[in-house]
């Protein structure tokens, strides 16, 4: 069970943060109401929230997920692929620094962006792609190593249609997957359940599972009717404002 999730509201930047989706500027004040209604959502899944105050210098700081791993034996500070980025840590790793005295960290020239990360309960995914490379990859496989986790590395150089692993999959569950047909069938999912994301429903595959709700993005009618006849509590959330920018649900927030 998660108790606590870490936010941090767009700054009045946010439209010239990085985005390669070509859907137009997103609007300010819009981005602002989605993320108040996915925090308060959160909060309906239990947890407290420590929210950070925007950064305007930063961006794509709203989009916290990427500047850590967090696992119940400890967590990962980890140096954003996008040099543009990097800056976001400082004030995370102060912020986790209350709950995790002992911080562990990705160093040059590894790079890892916490979007490649997708933890299946004591083993994690770690996608190799334009802003996590080899060298991150492989120190984040150690330190999970030494929290006694699992890993396995999944190379998606080759997708041009994501841009971090978790924009392609998600975990719904100990042995549930969610996946885009560009992923499936990879041979480190055999042995999970498989949930198909329909090709013109892709974005959807970043939804969200905590303490037994699933945060879905509103307006992917084919996998939320997956999920709920699968049993999920699914909660469907307006995320247009983010999607402009590269962002999912998970990318808002980091969950512990
Ligand atoms: C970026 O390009 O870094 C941001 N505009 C979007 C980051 C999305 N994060 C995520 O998927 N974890």
């Amino acid at each position: 069970m998660f108790t606590k999730a870490i936010v941090r509201a767009p700054a009045p930047t946010f439209s010239g943060g990085l985005t390669s989706a070509d859907l137009g500027q997103p609007d300010y004040e819009l981005a602002m109401k989605q993320h108040e209604a996915y925090c308060h959502a959160l909060e309906t899944c239990g947890l407290d929230l420590v929210r950070v105050p925007p950064d305007e210098e930063h961006p794509d700081s709203t989009f916290v997920e990427d500047t850590a791993i967090i696992t119940p034996r400890g967590a990962v500070i980890t140096r954003p692929g996008a040099e543009s980025r990097l800056g976001e840590i400082d004030e995370i790793e102060n912020v986790l620094r209350r709950d995790f005295p002992t911080l562990s960290a990705i160093v040059a020239p590894g790079t890892v962006d916490g979007g490649d990360v997708c933890q299946v309960g004591d083993h994690f995914f770690i996608g190799v792609s334009g802003r996590t490379n080899e060298a991150g990859a492989g120190q984040l496989a150690r330190i999970l190593e030494s929290f006694g986790c699992s890993s396995s590395l999944i190379d998606i150089r080759g997708l041009s249609n994501i841009l971090h692993l978790k924009s392609g999959m998600t975990c719904l569950g100990p042995n549930r997957l969610v996946v885009i047909d560009e992923l499936n069938g990879r041979e480190e999912f055999s042995g999970y359940e498989v949930v198909r994301v329909n090709s013109d429903e892709e974005y959807a595959a970043n939804c969200l599972f905590i303490n037994n709700w699933t945060l879905v993005p509103a307006g992917f009618p084919d996998l939320k009717r997956q999920l709920d006849d699968l049993g999920h509590r699914t909660v469907p959330l307006e995320m247009s404002e983010f999607q402009k920018m590269d962002g999912g649900l998970s990318c808002l927030s980091l969950r512990f």
